[in-house]
């Protein structure tokens, strides 16, 4: 048999920093109370959550970077929007910031979760923050719950 071995969903005693942007900021607070929601059923303590918030997604990678060198936080959830309808810097922006979020994961060991939404629309953006298509806060949350206790294990 080989040996597996699996993050559990569990929350308690855990600590969890949500970094999210304030540009489309209504997509983006759908996506943080869904985290919070999350991350609180799975038996995290209201003490055990921060939430800090920047001007846009261009400027999460630093406020995360900051949060896992704290080591305030077992993990960190990045949450924010982009909509390419919004501006000819789309590439620009949400590249430099799944690039910038996923350099600190890589040097800080910190597990950091992804929920930064990239879309064509505000339609699709609003989509996944709940209203049709899951809501992308929850989804990065239980990847922390998950990555915090697999962290714990290797
Ligand atoms: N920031 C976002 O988070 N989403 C966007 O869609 C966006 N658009 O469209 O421009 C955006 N721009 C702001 C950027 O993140 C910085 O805050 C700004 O450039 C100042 O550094």
């Amino acid at each position: 048999m080989p040996t597996s071995i699996n993050g559990q969903l569990t929350g308690a005693g855990k600590r969890f920093a949500i970094a999210a942007s304030r540009f489309n900021g209504a997509i983006v607070e759908q996506l943080v109370a869904a985290a919070v929601d999350a991350l609180i059923r799975h038996g995290v303590a209201d003490k055990d959550i921060t939430v800090v918030r920047c001007p846009g997604a261009w400027e999460l990678p630093l406020v995360v970077q900051k949060l896992a060198a704290s080591k305030k936080a077992d993990a960190v959830i990045a949450l924010g929007c982009v909509i390419r309808g919004d501006t000819p810097h789309f590439d620009y922006v949400a590249g430099e910031c799944a690039k910038g979020i996923a350099a600190v994961q890589a040097h800080s060991g910190i597990p950091v979760a992804f929920g930064v939404l990239t879309t064509d629309t505000t339609e699709q953006a609003q989509a996944r923050a709940g209203l049709k298509a899951g809501n992308k806060g929850v989804d990065a949350a239980m990847t922390a719950l998950e990555m915090v206790n697999l962290m714990g294990q290797l």
